[in-house]
């Protein structure tokens, strides 16, 4: 298989964090790709339509593609526990997937914003308003870590991106004030071997 992704992309994270996380490290080639909205990269386009990493091109020749799709297909492709589970306990993990995949789409659009647009189109309103989302989605995180103890699914791996994301691009928010649940279980699980092969550049 082969992941186009790069280091900075808190999506493309949670995939390679579920490759590691289940043993598939050998199967995958991960291809170092850049992007940005305003400049298509030209290689991932006759892949990715959306021209957006993480895309996963599978032994059949299949192009997957959001990380939410390509961690269900990694899922089929391993023996060990179950990162989307089945059951009752399937559909919070997935909820708790969206909530991180929609604090990440803010985050990733604040980055745009701040980074990417030029100073003078730069609209703070709006920025604010992606930042209350954010905030929203950490205080629900907080108010469920404390129940989480040692699952680590693809609900508390999508935390787990959101977190290091947070810290890696807006060190400043200073998330942990107000959540210290939330950053107690951060510290139980960033050394984890998956996190720490994967820590943003
Ligand atoms: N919903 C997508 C979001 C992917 C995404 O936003 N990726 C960003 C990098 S973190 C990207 O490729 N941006 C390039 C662009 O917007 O053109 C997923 O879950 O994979």
């Amino acid at each position: 298989m082969r992941l186009w992704q790069n280091p900075a992309s808190p999506f493309a994270r949670k995939v390679r964090m579920v490759i590691r996380e289940t043993g598939l490290t050998a199967r995958v080639e991960e291809i170092a790709t850049a992007v940005s909205p305003v400049s298509p990269n030209a290689d991932l386009a006759k892949y990715n339509p959306l021209v957006k990493i993480p895309a996963l091109q599978t032994d059949g020749g299949d192009v997957l593609y959001d990380s939410s799709v390509i961690c269900e297909y990694l899922d089929t492709q391993h023996a060990v526990t179950r990162i989307v589970p089945d059951g009752a306990a399937r559909w919070n993990a997935l909820r708790l997937q969206s909530l991180c995949d929609g604090i990440l789409d803010a985050s990733v659009l604040c980055r745009y914003e701040t980074a990417v647009r030029p100073e003078q189109y730069r609209w703070n309103d709006w920025v604010q308003g992606q930042f209350g989302k954010i905030r929203n989605g950490l205080d629900a995180l907080a108010a469920e870590a404390p129940a989480w103890g040692a699952q680590f699914n693809i609900g508390q791996i999508g935390a787990a991106c959101v977190l290091g994301y947070l810290d890696f691009r807006f060190a400043d928010e200073n998330w942990r004030g107000s959540r210290p649940q939330l950053a107690q279980w951060y510290e139980s699980v960033k050394t984890r071997a998956s996190m720490v092969a994967t820590a943003p550049v």
